[in-house]
């Protein structure tokens, strides 16, 4: 199965972090990300979005860190990282949705801006970053996980941008349930790190 990746990308290590959880072996294809590679008609042909990470898992192939942690959870990971019974699968896709939209907009954005120089507005983000962190810590607050009361994909995908927060000049230190949780999920056996956080 592989993997195209960026070692920088909170995106692609989300898949990363997972396969690794789940003890599921990837073949890493780094993309000259900084040369525009991601943009080249090989790599278009298999995402027209010209986005990464890209999984190829034999005739399957898929965008999206949400959808490749569905598909991974689904057919590798067992029931323990992706419930079966239908609320609790609903409740880890709250959790996906608040990775490819709040955490995207909020922290995503604001590492974008300092570390990689992206012209955008950090107020902006660093404002939309404050008031998710500020509903997470609450929900953390009486929850040990995001989701169905255990580790779950939802944990995969809103951890890595929040990890590397400080990245984007976002202080996460203040969000006292955050840390905890944060230092919970890196207990995990087979957890891995990525740059900067
Ligand atoms: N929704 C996608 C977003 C992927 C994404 O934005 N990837 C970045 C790298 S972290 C990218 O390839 N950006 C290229 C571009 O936007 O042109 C996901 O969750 O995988």
């Amino acid at each position: 199965m592989k993997l195209y990746d960026l070692v920088l990308s909170g995106n692609c290590y989300k898949v990363r972090l997972f396969a690794s959880f789940i003890d599921t072996p990837l073949t890493i294809v780094p993309v000259d990300f900084m040369n525009g590679e991601h943009k080249t008609e090989a790599i278009l042909k298999l995402n027209p979005w010209g986005e990464i990470p890209i999984l190829e898992d034999g005739s399957v192939i898929l965008r999206d860190s949400q959808a490749i942690l569905v598909y991974l959870a689904n057919k590798y990971g067992g029931e323990a990282w992706w419930p079966s019974e239908a609320h609790l699968q609903a409740d880890v896709m709250q959790w996906l949705s608040v990775a490819s939209n709040e955490i995207q907009h909020g922290p995503n954005v604001a590492r974008l801006i300092k570390k990689f120089g992206l012209e955008s507005d950090w107020e902006q983000a660093s404002e939309r970053s404050h008031s998710i962190l500020t509903l997470i810590d609450n929900h953390l607050g009486s929850h040990h996980w995001l989701a169905a009361s255990r580790p779950t994909i939802a944990d995969c995908a809103v951890y890595p941008y929040i990890s590397t927060a400080h990245e984007g000049d976002i202080d996460i230190d203040s969000y006292r349930n955050i840390q905890v949780w944060m230092n919970r999920l890196q207990q995990l056996p087979n957890y891995i790190s990525m740059p900067g956080n």
